[in-house]
């Protein structure tokens, strides 16, 4: 590819990402783009979409995984993960309420969170992220789509930075390898919704590290000490409704809960 090329592409990507942002701020949802883009392309509009973040003022806080089930990589036709970045915003303090408005259609799904004690980079090899890892928490994603009717290419969904918007973290308890096989249930509103097991993550949310290690290598950004992964799914995810209160449980690890504000103002 020509210089001029690649100035070219960077500023369609640009324009993409300005797109998006604008989608995600609004809460109106965007066409697809569809085959216009590549994979590799779409990781370029996703750290075009991290830098108009970072200039509004956000941090990155981390980066989450998607694809991580195997009904999930079938339907979309892949054999890998999706990546995505997190920033301080799409964190839901505890004891907050999250409003549903300007948002486009939330969904939720329970998932475990990785925090690394140091900086991580995307020459950090698999065996160092490994070390770094001090903490284990259950948490919740709330997943957005910017695109209509929550339909997307593999390109899309990637430079719709992985469908992240926000996320909320149970308590940090100490690292331990043996994270297989743990029931997960959610609840709304005290009433049981989805049950799964932390296996539905790669079969072993330990694979999302190496998954992690890999896509960080090949897209990743630096990012500071004390971020999170959010390794994936464990259950199918449940459309959010208003003034409801959701509780995700992981046997042996804990428990997260969010209450969804009545406004939609
Ligand atoms: O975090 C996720 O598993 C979602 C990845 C993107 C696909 C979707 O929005 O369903
Ligand atoms: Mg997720």
């Amino acid at each position: 590819m020509t210089s001029s090329q690649i100035t070219e592409n960077r500023g369609w990507h640009a324009s993409v990402a300005a797109r998006l942002d604008q989608a995600e701020t609004s809460g109106i949802a965007i066409e697809q783009f569809n085959d216009a883009l590549t994979l590799d392309g779409a990781y370029s509009v996703q750290r075009e979409l991290l830098s108009v973040r970072r200039k509004r003022g956000e941090q990155l806080s981390g980066a989450k995984l998607g694809f991580t089930s195997k009904a999930k990589m079938e339907q979309m036709g892949v054999d890998e993960v999706i990546s995505g970045f997190l920033t301080d915003r799409m964190l839901i303090p505890p004891g907050t309420e999250l409003s549903l408005s300007r948002l486009v259609h939330p969904r939720i799904e329970p998932e475990i969170a990785f925090r690394f004690k140091r900086e991580i980079h995307p020459g950090t090899s698999y065996e160092e992220i490994l070390e770094n890892i001090d903490a284990v928490a259950p948490a919740v994603e709330i997943i957005d789509s910017r695109y209509r009717n929550f339909s997307f290419s593999l390109s899309d969904v990637v430079a719709d930075n992985t469908s992240a918007c926000r996320y909320a973290l149970g308590e940090w308890v100490e690292f331990s390898k043996n994270l297989a096989g743990r029931a997960v249930t959610m609840l709304v509103d005290g009433t049981i919704v989805e049950t799964g097991t932390t296996s539905a993550i790669l079969s072993d949310p330990m694979l999302a590290i190496e998954a992690f290690a890999r896509m960080n290598q090949k897209y990743g950004t630096s990012l500071p000490a004390g971020a999170v992964l959010l390794a994936g799914a464990a259950t199918a995810a449940i459309p959010l409704e208003p003034s409801t209160e959701i509780t995700a449980i992981v046997a042996g690890l804990g428990t997260v809960e969010i209450k969804i504000s009545g406004d939609l103002a």
